[in-house]
């Protein structure tokens, strides 16, 4: 594990963004480091940690001998948004994307999701919306209903996006680097954002079907979460 801000260039950079996630973390970096190790890409993870109280430096530290460099900085501001453009502005890999600590989205998406950057999309996302994906394990019903309304307040900002809140997007590197001051929700709406903002630049956005399974333990609180992103939608819509 390396603590520096500079970071050596890799094809890929994979940025986790990690509160409490003690738990769910190890399997998610073993897993995603077999899967990068046997990869004929250079990458490296980039674990984003905000200030965790349990166990979280601990486990990242246990990879510190992996074939794939992992990576952990902190961010001072918090929330999701807030650690992952954290990740991205101190990245220097030709493509950077993020992932969840759950796991909710396989790590073999990346295959086409790789595919596709080199084949000139310049932002690829992970889509439950896309037409060939799958819930392998369902939301609750309070998340579905939330999720409908978020859909219809982000369709206000990105209509061409059908699935904006998959955890597991990535971009050209530069590009991405290229947006970031544009931006600023710290919560969970950052998606929206950053995804309004490249295609403002006129780019498209390529959404990748995934089977995607609910994962116990979420960090998400649908009233505490769920209201201020619909929030942060709404000034999102209104000031563009
Ligand atoms: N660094 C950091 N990471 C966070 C923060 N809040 C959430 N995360 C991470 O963001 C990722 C997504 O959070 P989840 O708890 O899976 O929530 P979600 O995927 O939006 O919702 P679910 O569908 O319920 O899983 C996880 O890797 C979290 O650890 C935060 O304040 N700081
Ligand atoms: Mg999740």
């Amino acid at each position: 594990m390396v603590f520096e801000l500079t970071r050596p260039p890799v094809d890929l950079e994979l940025i986790v963004p990690a509160f409490n996630e003690e738990r769910r973390l190890p399997s998610t970096l073993r897993v995603t480091i077999d899967y990068l190790a046997a990869r004929p890409w250079s990458s490296a993870v980039v674990v984003v940690d905000n200030d965790s109280a349990d166990g979280t430096h601990d486990v990242v530290r246990r990879f510190a001998d992996s074939p794939v460099r992992v990576h952990m900085i902190g961010c001072s501001d918090h929330g999701k948004g807030a650690a992952v453009r954290r990740g991205i502005a101190t990245s220097s890999a030709r493509y950077v994307g993020f992932a969840d600590a759950d796991s909710a989205t396989p790590i073999e998406t990346l295959d086409r999701v790789m595919a596709l950057l080199d084949q000139g999309h310049r932002v690829v996302i992970a889509s439950r919306r896309a037409p060939g994906a799958r819930y392998e394990v369902e939301q609750s019903a309070l998340r579905r209903c939330g999720g409908w309304m978020f859909r219809r307040l982000a369709r206000l900002t990105v209509p061409d996006v059908a699935d904006t809140q998959c955890g597991f997007k990535v971009f050209d590197g530069p590009l991405v680097r290229e947006v970031l001051p544009d931006c600023r929700i710290d919560g969970f709406a950052f998606d929206v954002e950053i995804l309004a903002s490249v295609v403002r630049r006129g780019h498209r956005v390529t959404e990748v079907p995934v089977a995607w399974s609910d994962v116990p333990e979420s960090t998400f609180s649908a009233r505490r979460d769920g209201l201020r992103s619909m929030a942060d939608l709404i000034r999102l819509s209104l000031s563009r």
